[in-house]
């Protein structure tokens, strides 16, 4: 039976300038070493490794104006960003292994733009412990991987509102959050305005993670590409240590794979993060292992249906 996934291509984005912790740089190896393309191709997936992209190293300075190395986070994402377009492009799935999670402005951008030129429409899934919607005024931190969703959805300095062809890049409709569990006091303001569709921890706890992903995944059909924006710090930090923001009270084993099969079961998957690896907080790699047998079960592993 030949594999229901379009062809992939993989991309590492080694990069830490948008963090407040280091070494997410060193994530593209980590999920490398722990076989994240042979795991693929394992699955019967066409898969490349393009290798990485590369920016700016990281000037580890303070923040200026609300927020830090802000040219450097820039000129990362439009390498992402050029990277991730070529793929699309060439009628493939774009994989980019970060690196923290600053780089999902220009991969969802990059994606926002195909689905326009493509006639398709986008969903973002985006599983994490943060909801990324922070500005410079309300920021605790000026840390840009705190910041992403609101740049997508064109709150932010037109230097990454403006990655893409289209700003904003995306609409907060198009957006699902799962697993969330740490939000700033004026970022719950900011995201209550702007109407995103959250499933907390909260929820998951109380209807359980098959009516929180049902929910979730409601609405896809056959035109929807959906990016999938995984936030390793979704998983709880006891099995997923490696990771700068660890919090508390995240997604058990089964849940996450939960959230995989049936993303899996959708068919719609057409682009992925991987972000927020530290392999420099982790033991072993097993943040890295994790992550890599979670997207197995994205790519349809331990779904019976597909073997
Ligand atoms: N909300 C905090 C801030 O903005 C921390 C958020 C960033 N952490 C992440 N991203 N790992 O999901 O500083
Ligand atoms: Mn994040
Ligand atoms: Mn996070
Ligand atoms: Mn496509």
């Amino acid at each position: 039976m030949p594999a229901p996934y379009p062809p992939v291509s993989i991309f590492g984005v080694p990069t830490d300038v948008g963090a407040g912790t280091r070494g997410a740089s060193m994530g593209p190896e980590a999920l490398r070493v722990a076989g994240l393309g042979e795991a693929l191709a394992a699955r019967g997936v066409d898969v490349v490794d393009n290798g990485d992209v590369y920016g700016p190293k990281n000037p580890w300075r303070g923040p200026v104006d609300g927020y830090r190395h802000l040219d450097e986070v820039v000129a990362w994402n439009r390498a992402v960003y050029q990277a991730a377009s070529d793929i699309l492009d060439a009628g493939r799935m774009p994989v980019m292994l970060g690196g923290d999670h600053c780089l999902a402005i220009g991969s969802i951008a990059a994606v926002a733009d195909h689905c326009r030129r493509a006639g398709r429409k986008l969903r973002v899934l985006w599983l994490d412990a943060h909801t990324d919607f922070n500005t410079s005024q309300i920021t605790p931190s000026g840390n840009i991987h705190g910041m992403p969703v609101a740049c997508l959805c064109g709150i932010g300095p037109d230097a990454l509102t403006g990655i893409g062809a289209h700003v904003p890049a995306i609409a907060p409709a198009q957006v699902r959050q799962l697993g969330i569990r740490s939000v700033d006091q004026d970022e719950k303001r900011l995201v209550k305005e702007h109407r995103l569709d959250i499933y907390d921890m909260r929820y998951i706890d109380e209807v359980g993670m098959k009516q929180a992903m049902e929910q979730a995944l409601a609405g896809l059909d056959a035109d929807t590409h959906l990016h999938v924006s995984f936030d390793v710090d979704v998983v709880d930090p006891e099995i997923a240590p490696g990771t700068g923001t660890p919090i508390p009270g995240g997604v058990n084993y089964r849940e996450a794979q939960l959230i995989m099969e049936m993303i899996a079961d959708t068919g719609l998957l057409g682009s992925l993060d991987i972000v927020e690896v530290n392999p420099a907080l982790d033991a072993r790699n097993r943040t890295a292992e994790l992550a890599v047998d979670l997207v197995e079960s994205l790519f349809g592993k331990s779904t019976l249906m597909r073997d």
